[in-house]
């Protein structure tokens, strides 16, 4: 029986297909209903337990040669039927392919690393998947933040605790453990927070932090370094303001405003009627933290702030949702070519 099954491979293996009668008889022979295949099918009841498992596996093989063989076949024939009937104008200029461009968001990265690097901070970059101690504990988190909770960051173990970093802070814990200030460096990457997917937050978004440590550092150079900042970024007559905030990490710690580009601080829907929109997140490093990474807080002092990519380019953009930056429409993103 296997000796058939054998035979009959090599033959289809050598059918050859030359017009339509030939592929009508190999669909007669090895195809429909009543061809040699259904046969062997149906002989596979009696053939005694012991071979079983070598026919079906060779008949299974046959099976599957005929198949791509009868498609191999099918296509042949239509190929060359194409060819002789369609005619093609072999003068028109050829179809160029589409040409893919940066996403705004990398454009984005790019221009705010671009400006911070003219004025002499460096790029660093670290794990996304962090312990307790980089994301949360060296940062001055309290035990009982709401940070810490499981509907707020995504764990991968707990007790130690492992989870995907909630901001980019971890870096700048690591940069700080590993060496000796001065330290100047921005650090953009990826971030993760358990929050519902709407037009304004993602569980998946891009910040860039920055930190800035040396001896005599004050809130001055925090101000100035920022405002220097929005003017490259958004514009030279743009406004700024600090307002009084909270980070576990920062003390004093200020939330950033500039003046909106919309209706230059008039007021409109943007920056709901208050001229004002917010971009950044600032302060000077909490001493808490410089001990954590091994600095000496008497000596040394610095500031660090942090933004997001995604709400920059909303506003930067005037764009209405966030998650257009993830769907991947070119529609979308072609609008962006411009920029690059
Ligand atoms: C925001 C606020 C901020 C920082 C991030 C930081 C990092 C270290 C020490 C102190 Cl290691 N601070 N980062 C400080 C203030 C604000 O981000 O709204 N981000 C989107």
């Amino acid at each position: 029986m296997i000796e058939r099954i054998e035979e009959l491979k090599e033959e289809v293996q050598k059918f050859v297909a030359e017009k339509e009668a030939d592929l009508e008889s190999f669909r007669m022979k090895f195809v429909s209903r009543k061809s040699v295949l259904t046969d062997l099918f149906d002989a596979f009841k009696d053939v005694p337990p012991a071979q079983k498992k070598d026919y079906g596996v060779a008949l299974n093989q046959l099976k599957v040669l005929v198949q791509d063989r009868f498609k191999e076949m099918v296509s042949g024939l239509e190929e060359s039927k194409g060819a002789t009937t369609e005619t093609k104008d072999l003068t028109l200029p050829a179809a160029t392919d589409q040409i893919g461009g940066i996403h705004p968001l990398t454009a984005l990265r790019a221009r705010i690393i671009e400006i911070f690097e003219r004025i002499g901070f460096s790029v660093a970059d670290g794990p996304e998947i962090e312990t307790d101690w980089y994301n949360f504990t060296a940062l001055n988190f309290p035990e009982n933040h709401p940070a810490r909770e499981m509907q707020d960051t995504f764990f991968i173990e707990k007790n130690p605790d492992v989870l995907l970093r909630t901001h980019t802070s971890s870096v700048q814990v690591r940069l700080m453990e590993s060496g000796k200030p001065p330290f100047r460096a921005i650090m953009p990457g990826r971030v993760f927070r358990n929050e519902a997917i709407t037009a304004r937050a993602h569980c998946i978004f891009h910040q860039v932090e920055g930190l800035y440590i040396d001896e005599g550092v004050s809130f001055a150079d925090l101000k100035d370094t920022l405002y220097h900042f929005a003017k490259e970024m958004f514009h030279k007559d743009v406004k700024i303001r600090f307002r009084p905030s909270y980070f576990p990490f920062t003390e004093p710690s200020a939330e950033i405003d500039i003046s909106c580009l919309i209706c230059n601080g008039e007021g409109c829907n943007i920056c709901k009627y208050t001229g004002w929109v917010e971009i950044a997140g600032s302060g000077m490093v909490d001493p808490n933290v410089l001990e954590n990474c091994g600095i000496d807080s008497e000596k040394y002092t610095g500031f660090a702030f942090g933004m997001g990519i995604e709400r920059m380019a909303l506003l930067k953009y005037q764009v209405r949702d966030l998650r257009l930056f993830t769907e991947n429409d070119v529609r979308f993103l072609k609008q962006f070519s411009s920029i690059l």
